[in-house]
């Protein structure tokens, strides 16, 4: 879909209670559909469904979360695409890349041991990056892998969709150019690292210019505001929740 168009999404309670909000869409004129409960609508009651629907008014790449409780805490979210004008060209889009924080202890089994105490979260056990990561220990658990190829250029998509991670990303040498943050697009700039809080999205080009060889990606926590066991290794700079990529060939492998 892109920008000026429709978007039409039917929601079902089937989980419990729940509402949808769509991070970071103007809501102009569809209040009503932002879908955070308690302020701008009721949550949906389990067994009940609600059709989200409003315009597309920015373009760029987001998400959407629960808005219900920890919810979003143990998964429900996605990524959303809306098409409009890169303002730099690229060869491949290769999507969203979301990086969150993992509990093994589900989101809301936390959340009503917490929510009496009023602590703070207890330290994340590990990182995903699309979703998956290797164990803390080092076992179990895997990399996400995607083939790209060397001499082209290609648009990630980055999502911190964490409970309370934040990121500094990075690429082993390459450089990320930015062109757009938060919906809006940018001056195109480059950058070895990003900051990536909470809720954030940036869209940056990787330029795959560099000797045919494997390369981290790395999202390390940033550990004064939250923290995560994985970490805290001695690997801490390598392995932290980390995305490999792979050159072979004329390929390049990304590999979380
Ligand atoms: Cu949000």
């Amino acid at each position: 879909m892109g920008k000026n168009e429709t978007l039409i999404i039917l929601a079902f309670a089937d989980l419990g209670s729940t509402s949808i909000h769509w991070h970071g869409v103007s809501q102009i004129d569809t209040n009503n559909m932002d879908g955070v409960n308690g302020v701008t609508e009721c949550p949906l009651a389990p067994g009940q469904s609600k059709t989200y629907t409003f315009l597309a008014t920015q373009y760029g790449t987001t998400w959407y979360h629960s808005h219900f409780s920890s919810q979003y805490g143990d998964g429900v979210l996605g990524p959303i695409i809306i098409n409009g004008p890169a303002s730099q060209n690229y060869d491949v889009d290769l999507g969203v890349l979301p990086v969150t924080d993992w509990y093994y202890t589900s989101a809301q089994q936390l959340d009503y041991r917490l929510a009496p105490t009023g602590n703070l979260p207890p330290v994340a056990d590990n990182g995903l990056i699309n979703g998956t990561m290797v164990g803390p220990s080092g076992s179990g658990g895997k990399y996400n892998i995607n083939t790209i190829q060397s001499g082209k250029t290609y648009l990630l998509r980055l999502v911190n969709t964490a409970v309370d991670n934040h990121f500094r990303v990075s690429l082993d040498g390459h450089l990320m150019t930015v062109i757009q943050a938060d919906f809006v697009a940018t001056e195109p700039y480059t950058t070895d690292w990003l900051f990536l809080a909470i809720g954030q999205r940036y869209d940056v080009l990787i330029h795959a210019n560099q000797t045919v060889d494997n390369y981290w990606f790395r999202a390390q926590v940033q550990s004064a505001c939250g923290d995560n066991a994985n970490s805290s290794k001695s690997y801490r700079l390598l392995m932290t929740v980390t995305l490999l990529t792979q050159y072979r060939q004329h390929q390049v492998y990304l590999c979380i």
